[in-house]
Order: structure tokens, then C-alpha cells, then sequence
């Protein structure tokens, strides 16, 4: 190839590329959004629609003064400016102002009001390019999973025009811990109520106490809380704790505000000086009070093997609640 063809053939790439940028700069518009996801909470305050351009152009940018609209609820949104390119394969989202305040939310590219579309059955409709119609029972509601333009549920995956993405937990779980505890059995070593508010190595110490009956825990406590849903569909108790002996067993009680006794939940192995994090699982519509929330976990530590040391002491870390709605 000599030095011409070579101009040439340059020259021949270069008119390639003008066309290519013609081509696009034509094609300039706003017709290839489409609804590509929607989520919601059964309440409607927490929803996102999310659009995505789908042919891979850049100029599609051209949306002010277009609407997307509820046909269920008749709400509409209007984008108030167009877009900045590139476009190609972006999203857009639209969120209410509960799903921007949730932990991993992406920051919405624009503010819904609460309840925009309606999940038990809706059709969307961006301009005159799209439309998205769902019945009944496909949006689902629990808090996770989202309806994908495909039909299928998964986990929802809201990303925004600067190609932020996350996944959201709609209904975080409440977490409550003790304002009260009472040593049925043993004796205080050292520590206070606050030392169980945190994880933080800072203990609250009991010596075992005097038992009658071979079933009593020498170590029996009481930890008194007050959920903030009075009907919670999860409660779950962790406890932080450690003794300074093998050979011991937790055994972990719910108050029974229905029978007004105590239910055994769970047991383990105490840990032997290393704190040791566990959760056991309550049954929420016996073991929180209806009308106060009050919930009553029982903490017991009794010998279960050989143990190192006698007296032995056992120390907790941290105690608290958790409730999903
Ligand atoms: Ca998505
Ligand atoms: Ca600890
Ligand atoms: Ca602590």
C-alpha cells in the first residue's frame, strides 16, 4: 500500500465515522424508553418505575414535557427536561420519597408521589411509546421482589440515569433492646442494663445464684422490651454472651402473654470465654402483648458437662429484639 492508498483508505474511515454520527444525530428522540421494572410495597408508599432505553442510542433525550402515566390511579408524571446523552442502554428511575430514604436505595432521577401506580393490577403508559399492563397477584409485595418487564419476580434491581444500582428491603426489621431486666435467679457481678444495649465487650456479669431443684438455672434473667409493632409477622431474640467455663447450656424462654407461662425457644452451648452471638425465634402472636408490644425473654445458664471452674460467672454483651411487619 502506498502513501495515497493509504490517504485514502484513511479517508474512507473517517466518512464511515461521519455517518455513524449522522445516523445517530437523526435517530435523536425519545421513543425508546421502556418500562423495564416496577416495585411495591402493598401500601403504595414504597414504589420505583424503572425505564431503561433499549437500542443502544445515544440521543434519546428528548422526554421533557412527556408523561408517564397510572391509568389504575390516574396519576401522571411529566420529565421536566430532557435528558444529557449519551443515552444508550441508560436507565431512568422514578421512586417515591420513601424508597430514596431506604438503606441502598440508588438516589431516584425523579420523585413519585406515594402510591403512583397500583400493584394489584395497572397499566403504565410513557407517552405514546410504551405501555405496561399487570394484573393482580404479579406485582408482588413482600418487600423484596420487584415485576420485571418479562413477567418474572426477582429481587429488585433499581438503577438510575447515573448507572447506580442497589437492592432495597422495603420493611427493615425493627430492632429493640431492653429497658428493663430482672435476676430471678444469681447475683449481679458487675454491669448495668446499658452494658447489654451494644455490642461492644462491655458485659453485664452475673454469679450463679441458689437453686432448690436441680432443674432451676443458677443464672435466670429477665429481659423486658417493647417492640414497636404490637403485631409483628417475625420476632427474634440475639443474645451476645459468655462464661467463664465450658460445660454450661443456654436455654432460651418467651413469655406466653396466651398461657401466661413461659415457652422454651431455644438451646446451646454456652460459650466458653469467646462471646458467642445467637438468635432464637419467637412466636409473635403469643409472645408480644397485643395493644402494648411488650415482649419477656428469660435467659437461662445451667451446667450441662464437665465444667473448669466453680462458682462460674456468665456475662452477657448484648441483647436485642428484632420484628419485621
Ligand atoms: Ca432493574
Ligand atoms: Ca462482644
Ligand atoms: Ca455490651
Amino acid at each position: 500500500m502506498n502513501c495515497f492508498e493509504r490517504r485514502i483508505l484513511r479517508a474512507g474511515w473517517a466518512c464511515t465515522l461521519v455517518a455513524l454520527a449522522c445516523s445517530r444525530t437523526v435517530n435523536a428522540g425519545s421513543h425508546s424508553w421502556d418500562f423495564t421494572e416496577v416495585f411495591s410495597t402493598a401500601d403504595g408508599s414504597i414504589q420505583f418505575i424503572e425505564l431503561m432505553e433499549t437500542s443502544g442510542m445515544d440521543n434519546e433525550v428528548f422526554l421533557a414535557g412527556k408523561k408517564v402515566i397510572s391509568a389504575a390511579t390516574g396519576n401522571e408524571f411529566t420529565f421536566p427536561a430532557n435528558l444529557v446523552p449519551p443515552t444508550g442502554d441508560k436507565h431512568l428511575l422514578l421512586a417515591t420519597a420513601g424508597f430514596a430514604a431506604l438503606p441502598g436505595a440508588p438516589t431516584p432521577d425523579y420523585i413519585i408521589v406515594d402510591g403512583f401506580f397500583d400493584p394489584d393490577g395497572d397499566s403504565l403508559t410513557y407517552h405514546v411509546y410504551d405501555t405496561f399492563t399487570f394484573g393482580k397477584g404479579q406485582v408482588p409485595t413482600d418487600c423484596i421482589n420487584s415485576l420485571s418487564r418479562d413477567g418474572s419476580n426477582d429481587a429488585n434491581t433499581p438503577t438510575n440515569y447515573q448507572n447506580e444500582s442497589g437492592t432495597v428491603d422495603a420493611c427493615p426489621a425493627d430492632v429493640t433492646t431492653p429497658d428493663d431486666f430482672n435476676a430471678f435467679r444469681g447475683f449481679l457481678d458487675s454491669g448495668t442494663l446499658a452494658d447489654v444495649l451494644e455490642s461492644d465487650d462491655s458485659d453485664l456479669c452475673h454469679d450463679l445464684g441458689i437453686t432448690i431443684f436441680p432443674t432451676e438455672a443458677p443464672i435466670t434473667l429477665d429481659f423486658f422490651g417493647t417492640v414497636p409493632n404490637n403485631s409483628p409477622s417475625t420476632l427474634d431474640v440475639t443474645i451476645e454472651s459468655a462464661a467463664n467455663t465450658p460445660g454450661l447450656g443456654l436455654t432460651i424462654l418467651f413469655w406466653n402473654f396466651n398461657t401466661a407461662s413461659w415457652d422454651v425457644v431455644g438451646t446451646a452451648a454456652q460459650g466458653f470465654n469467646t462471646d458467642t452471638v445467637r438468635t432464637f425465634a419467637g412466636t409473635p402472636a403469643d409472645h408480644v402483648e397485643v395493644g402494648t408490644g411488650a415482649v419477656r425473654t428469660r435467659y437461662e445458664v445451667r451446667q450441662a458437662g464437665i465444667i473448669f471452674q466453680f462458682p462460674w460467672t456468665d456475662c452477657i454483651d448484648h441483647v436485642y429484639w428484632t420484628t419485621s411487619n
